[in-house]
């Protein structure tokens, strides 16, 4: 039997993507910017089964089903699609996925699992394909996992307006690691799983949010500033910056009737602004779960670290440089 096992890391949005095109593709409507992030890692094994009569998965050993199967078996399908006819039906395959942090909550769980899943299944397969091609396959399932197959500061294009769904768009790599040292401590404000997933949270908020063209509106220019701040080697506009674009995607999906927030991710929050009311440079960022994602500079994590721990509603708190993309481990 041949198998495969690749390695990934989430990535945390700067500059975030929430919303995607009109038409087929799973294209984004606006730009992101990411961090890869070394600490946290989803680890896949793909294992070509010719006794199998149909894919089959696990997530930390328990088997997946419904929707997030058909996810998986969509881009295994796309993966397999690539191989070149020789007249053969090729094997289902076993996946096996473990992430050493809390699965679906808003940790992008789903960037590092479907990144882990197309470089393992890619290796598997023997499809060898190049990077962009493998980022664009994860993008059409899942868009921030297009980032993950980075290392560092990744950006990822907004997509054409009127998508035929061939468009190849892939993340691209945009500034390496030591061009603004900065680390990410997460404050876990829960251990559940979140209840609205991305892309149903994403159509709620264009179905209901009076203020989504607002938001498509902006987005960019956060992007350019995000930008603008890396090259400039400025850690104060980049917090900045990405304060805004958090703040601004959570009042967009507020004003459509979507709150991942709960008591923790408030208090975090402000834990932070007091930190940088007393004069430490940090900022936060929240995705599509609870938790608080804060950007420090490394001199400045120790403190940073022991603020957010003695918040009550904070559970715990997780500490990520940044790191590698996507890669094939055996
Ligand atoms: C991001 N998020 O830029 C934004 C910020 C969450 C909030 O990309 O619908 O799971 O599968 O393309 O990739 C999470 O979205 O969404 C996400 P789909 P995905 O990181």
């Amino acid at each position: 039997m041949t198998s495969a096992r690749a390695i990934a890391h989430p990535n945390i949005a700067l500059a975030k993507y929430w919303g995607k095109q009109n038409g087929p593709g799973n294209y984004p409507a606006v730009p992101s910017l990411s961090v890869t992030l070394d600490g946290l890692a989803t680890t896949t094994k793909v294992t070509l089964d010719d006794s199998l009569a149909k894919d089959i998965a696990t997530i930390n050993g328990q088997e997946v089903v419904g929707e997030p199967k058909e996810r998986i078996v969509t881009l295994l399908g796309l993966v397999r699609a690539k191989l070149s006819a020789t007249g053969e039906t090729p094997a289902f395959c076993c996946v096996e996925s473990t992430n050493d942090f809390p699965t679906s909550s808003g940790l992008a769980s789903s960037a590092s699992g479907f990144a882990a899943l197309t470089i393992a299944a890619d290796g598997a397969y023997g499809t060898q394909l190049p990077t962009d091609v493998l980022s664009d396959l994860a993008r059409r399932i899942s868009a921030s996992s297009a980032r993950s197959f980075y290392s560092d500061f990744v950006v990822l294009a907004s997509g054409p307006e009127a998508p035929t769904g061939n468009e190849l768009l892939a993340a691209r790599p945009f500034a390496e690691r030591a061009s603004l040292p900065l680390e990410v401590l997460v404050a876990v404000t829960t251990e559940g799983a979140k209840e609205v997933k991305s892309t149903g949270g994403m159509n709620q908020t264009r179905d209901k949010s009076p203020v989504y063209d607002a938001w498509k509106n902006e987005a960019p220019r956060i992007f350019a500033d995000v930008k603008a701040a890396i090259e400039t080697k400025s850690f104060e506009r980049l917090g900045e910056a990405a304060e805004r674009s958090a703040l601004l995607m959570h009042a967009t999906m507020i004003a459509g009737g979507l709150v991942y927030w709960n008591a923790g991710t408030m208090e975090a929050m402000h834990t932070v602004r007091k930190l940088r009311a007393k004069g430490t440079a940090a900022y936060f960022t929240i995705d599509a779960g609870p938790h608080v994602k804060v950007l420090v500079e490394p001199e400045n994590v120790r403190a940073v670290k022991a603020a957010l721990e003695s918040t009550p509603s904070v559970l715990r708190v997780l500490r990520a440089t940044l790191g590698d993309g996507a890669r094939l481990v055996s």
